[in-house]
């Protein structure tokens, strides 16, 4: 058993590894997934396979967020009762959505499973009885698609005097309402102690100073329910009121990693490592969570990681306005690989950037098709040509060859760096850069001029030549797993890696980086092309 599935085994002791713990947010079903969500979903895939391939215990959640007006009032819309609706949208496209993009989740939590509205009832109960719990009256501004109270200040000025959410762009609703509040301005301070001790937690740093200068300005005090509608869990002290959708959205993290069910999983997933979360919902995440568990007595997690926007035509893409696209439409045309290596190469983790077809043609062209895919395969068949696809013992190396394993360390280094501060498109960057530096290596050296030389020098040369550009490939197939799950495993099956050096999930990343790991006499052969080249009438 892997030490992952290990974690649910009731045989395992809570003392074992703590598994680097890492969460998407769990999304919203009304209505299919966009490839804004999934770009959260792959961008924690990648880091999650990274730290596998590590050899580390990892443990990766997503999920379904199936309370509030929001649904409800999808459901609505189409007819059916919230319930049906979630589970609808929940068997038929959020967790398929997954398999579409390889997500390697090991949980999806819904928060309609008792599992987690059980505990969500619990420790509010608990805080309500701890005393940080009161009644009061909300009457102010509500953005129904944040599902967020608003400050009046951050509205937008709409048509005919008509306020509107900043990120919606849609009107707010005024709310009246008599609710049941957190104390959450007794936190504050405690929060800015946490960002303080603990700089990293709020990244990258342009969302942590706008924290802390949020913060800083003093909180408001928030409403924990609701009572003009009843989808979502009853506040267990007063069953008239349902509890607001964030306080009981945001407890999955906890939930699901065996919070008051499952001590030993709990003890070793928590505190989670990141969660990762879109700029829209940082506050949430960053204010609000760690306040709420600071409430109950539980760690806060280590690290809360905001990453921007996905534009779409120079806009936030939107379901509203009819840009969001599903992940399907781009797979179905580059393959998951691609789709992935695409988010996580081009686009700055942190900041903002925008898909185009033009842009996601001309990446995958050049980098996949004529750059990986057309090094493998040049590789492979000049191996099966010259020596009949058994991998030569390579002779004395000279400068080029070890330039590319001194560079090929470097790389390791340097992506290693990258994914511990998740400047995951440094990591694909550095990985791409070698894979530039093997071909060039193979240009240069033209090993099939070399071949023409039938000497016993110009069979060595061309066996050290081929041998170092199997072995460079042989670490771009572990350096690449997190990213490109598939071509990655078809690599490592063509060069013989996996016959002589055990499963690709067995690589650990440090030893990705030490030059001579594939042995001569490797059974390499050439198959389809990684990623064949575009049909002419492929989007572009
Ligand atoms: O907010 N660019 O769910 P949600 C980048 N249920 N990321 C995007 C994006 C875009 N254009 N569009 C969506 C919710 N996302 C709550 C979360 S967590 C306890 C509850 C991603 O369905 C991004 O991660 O509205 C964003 O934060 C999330 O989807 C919002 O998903």
């Amino acid at each position: 058993m892997s030490e992952t599935a290990s974690l649910r085994d009731p045989a395992e002791p809570a003392t074992g590894r703590k598994a680097f713990y890492i969460t998407t947010p769990i999304y919203y079903v009304t209505a299919p997934p966009s490839i804004g969500n999934a770009y959260t979903t792959v961008a924690a895939d990648m880091i999650a396979r990274w730290h596998r391939q590590r050899q580390q215990p990892v443990w990766f959640l997503t999920g379904t967020d199936e309370h509030g007006q929001k649904v409800l009032t999808a459901a609505a819309d189409n007819g059916v009762s919230p319930r049906e609706w979630a589970d609808r949208l929940v068997e038929t496209e959020w967790k398929p959505v997954l398999g579409v993009i390889d997500a390697s989740n090991d949980d999806f939590i819904r928060t309609t499973e008792p599992r987690h509205t059980e505990r969500v009832r619990e420790f509010w109960q608990a805080i309500y009885d701890a005393g940080d719990v009161y009644e009061g009256t909300y009457e102010g501004p509500y953005c129904i698609a944040c599902e967020e109270f608003k400050l009046p200040a951050e509205l937008l000025p709409g048509a005919g005097g008509v306020p509107l959410c900043p990120i919606h762009e849609r009107p707010v609703e005024q709310l009246s309402e008599v609710n049941y509040f957190f104390a959450l301005s007794r936190y504050a301070d405690r929060l800015l102690e946490l960002y303080e001790s603990h700089p990293t937690f709020v990244q990258p740093e342009s969302a942590r100073n706008e924290v802390v200068s949020f913060v800083r300005q003093g909180l408001q005090d928030l409403s924990i329910s609701r009572s003009s509608f009843d989808w979502g869990i009853p506040v267990p002290w007063d069953d008239k009121h349902v509890l607001y959708v964030w306080i009981d959205a945001l407890l999955n993290y906890a939930t699901a990693a065996g919070f008051g069910t499952d001590p030993r999983l709990f003890a070793r997933t928590w505190p989670a490592d990141v969660h990762l979360v879109g700029k829209d919902i940082l506050r949430f995440h960053a204010v609000i969570w760690p306040a709420m568990l600071m409430a109950a007595g539980v760690d806060p997690p280590r690290q809360v990681f905001a990453h921007g926007w996905l534009q779409v035509g120079g806009q936030k893409m939107s379901k509203a306005k009819a840009t969001a696209i599903h992940p399907s439409e781009i797979v179905d045309t580059f393959g998951s690989d691609a789709y992935r290596y695409y988010f996580l190469r081009a686009i700055a983790f942190g900041s903002d950037g925008s898909f185009s077809w033009e842009h996601m043609s001309a990446v995958y062209t050049s980098e996949l098709a004529n750059g990986l895919g057309n090094l493998a395969s040049r590789v492979t068949s000049m191996v099966a040509r010259y020596f009949s696809g058994s991998l030569p013992e390579p002779g004395d190396v000279g400068p080029a060859d070890e330039a590319l394993a001194g560079s090929l360390a470097e790389t390791v280094a340097a992506a290693e760096r990258a994914m511990d501060r998740l400047a995951l498109q440094d990591a694909v960057a550095a990985v791409e850069g070698f894979v530039g530096a093997v071909n060039g290596y193979v240009t240069e050296q033209e090993p099939w001029k070399v071949a023409k030389d039938d000497s016993p020098q110009g069979r060595l040369r061309l066996a050290t030549i081929l041998y170092t550009a199997a072995e460079s490939l042989r670490a771009v197939a572990v350096l690449h797993a997190a990213v490109m799950p598939r071509a990655s495993q078809a690599l490592w099956e063509r060069l013989g890696a996996a016959d002589q050096l055990g499963p690709l999930s067995e690589q650990s990343v440090a030893e990705a980086g030490t030059w001579g790991r594939l042995a001569p006499g490797a059974a390499v052969r050439k198959g389809d092309p990684l990623f064949p080249r575009l049909e002419p009438d492929a989007p572009a």
